[in-house]
């Protein structure tokens, strides 16, 4: 589709969208009131700059089913996001809004070579979590044959990859990383396996982790990237390219926005990723704020899909860890880290505040190979700690005390990984 004609339907989506929770969602009718909106103000896809934002304390103040569109007997599935505190965020889904999300996840492992020849096992977990059910659905639009492992079993997992000859994984970064070094335990090696693709998402993650993960399980890692709010996996994806990773556009519209104004930013800069999604029955939002900073990136693609892509998550807008007046990124430490050849991808930032000044302590696992040469001579662990203190510094502009762990030390998590304990209680 050319740009011209996309633009041309996501405007009349967009009107068909914002018209149906205007009737459908009280909430959203009193905000387009109170902005003196009706659904005739909003005629192209350029309209949307005039429509309110939605955050998650929105979905959160309307628990459970207060955003909800559709009525409750048309809805054939509901969702929660994980959050760490105050409610759950509740997704609903209509029939039809079951079909277009495995569309859009069948578009993403097309993407990814992946077919009916493929065997398929998805390892994020299935329930509440939309990584599971949603990649599942996909994989068998694709034909290929899933298999539904989820996380946890980890050694049952991997002999199933072994024996069954799997050679497709959906999964998060971190348990990609589990997985191998599970392998490694039980002395299955890579050319005992046929993994060849990998679909790796729920969390950021580094071209650095790419590369250890597909040098390890030897497969080919391709980015994947949703959120509950809008969907679940499928929002975007990356083609063979790897430069970047597709919107499913025609039903998730992104905008990117100064977090702070709120005011759209020209293409290519960074700032708060916004959708809306522009076919969504059960719970549709309009300009959503995800939290992810990054940028759309300008310019076609080689691949030849016109849908326009996103640059990789650096970071969110409000796990940014502010020490000592400095924005830290859990992921700079991260790639940090997994620079130096002697660690291994775990790590742990632990803040604390002591007489009232922000302390940072990165944890970071030692590799097996290391870990036995380093941990008999004090010296060594004192100059391994020095240059990683050293590395970060110029990084992150502020100091950190480094604490070497021994391998299998730092918990392991089978979703999403948790890189940072904050005992500060600034709240
Ligand atoms: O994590 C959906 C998903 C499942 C995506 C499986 C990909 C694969 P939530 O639990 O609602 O949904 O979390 C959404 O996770 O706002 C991002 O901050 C982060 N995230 C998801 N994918 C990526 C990615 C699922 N590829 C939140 N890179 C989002 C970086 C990601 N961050």
């Amino acid at each position: 589709m050319s740009r011209d004609q996309m633009r041309e339907l996501q405007g009349k989506r967009l009107h068909k969208i914002v018209e149906y929770v205007y009737h459908h969602v009280p909430f959203y009718r009193s905000r387009l009131q109170e902005m003196d909106l009706t659904p005739d103000d909003i005629r192209t896809i350029d309209d949307i700059v005039k429509l309110p934002f939605t955050t998650k304390k929105d979905l959160r103040d309307n628990y459970p089913f207060g955003l909800q569109a559709a009525p409750q007997n048309e809805i054939i599935r509901i969702h929660a996001s994980s959050g760490t505190t105050g409610n759950p965020t509740i997704v609903g889904y209509t029939r039809r809004d079951i079909g277009v999300w495995t569309e859009c996840m069948a578009r993403c492992l097309t993407a990814y070579g992946v077919t009916r020849n493929d065997i398929v096992s998805v390892a994020y977990g299935y329930g509440l979590f939309t990584g599971g059910l949603g990649a599942h659905n996909g994989v068998e639009m694709v034909g290929a044959s899933v298999v539904p492992a989820s996380t946890g079993n980890t050694e049952k997992h991997v002999r199933l990859i072994r024996d069954l000859g799997i050679t497709g994984i959906c999964c998060t970064p971190s348990y990609a990383l589990y997985l191998a070094e599970t392998m490694d335990k039980m002395g299955i090696a890579k050319d005992q396996i046929h993994l060849r693709v990998g679909a790796f998402g729920a969390e950021p993650w580094t071209e650095n982790m790419r590369t250890e993960i597909q040098e390890r399980l030897g497969l080919k890692g391709y980015n994947i990237y949703g959120l509950s709010e809008v969907m679940g996996p499928s929002v975007s994806y990356e083609c063979s390219e790897q430069h970047g990773s597709h919107i499913n556009e025609d039903h998730f519209y992104p905008e990117i926005i100064d977090p702070v104004t709120l005011k759209p930013l020209p293409a290519g800069e960074t700032g708060e990723l916004v959708f809306t999604t522009l076919t969504k029955e059960g719970m549709p939002v309009l300009r959503y704020r995800t939290r992810d900073l990054c940028s759309l990136l300008p310019g076609e693609c080689p691949c030849g899909r016109t849908n326009v892509r996103m640059s990789p998550i650096y970071g969110r807008s409000d796990d940014m860890l502010i020490i000592r007046g400095i924005n830290v990124f859990p992921s700079q430490v991260e790639s940090v880290v997994l620079s130096m050849e002697e660690f291994a991808p775990r790590y742990m930032l632990v803040v604390d505040r002591v007489n009232n000044l922000d302390t940072l302590q990165v944890q970071v696992e030692l590799r097996q190979e290391y870990f036995t040469a380093t941990l008999d001579t004090p010296a060594a662990i004192e100059e391994l700690s020095k240059k990683l203190e050293a590395k970060l510094r110029s990084v992150l502009s502020i100091g950190a005390k480094v604490q070497l762990k021994a391998p299998g030390t730092i918990e392991r998590s089978q979703g999403k990984s948790a890189h940072v304990i904050d005992k500060r209680q600034l709240k």
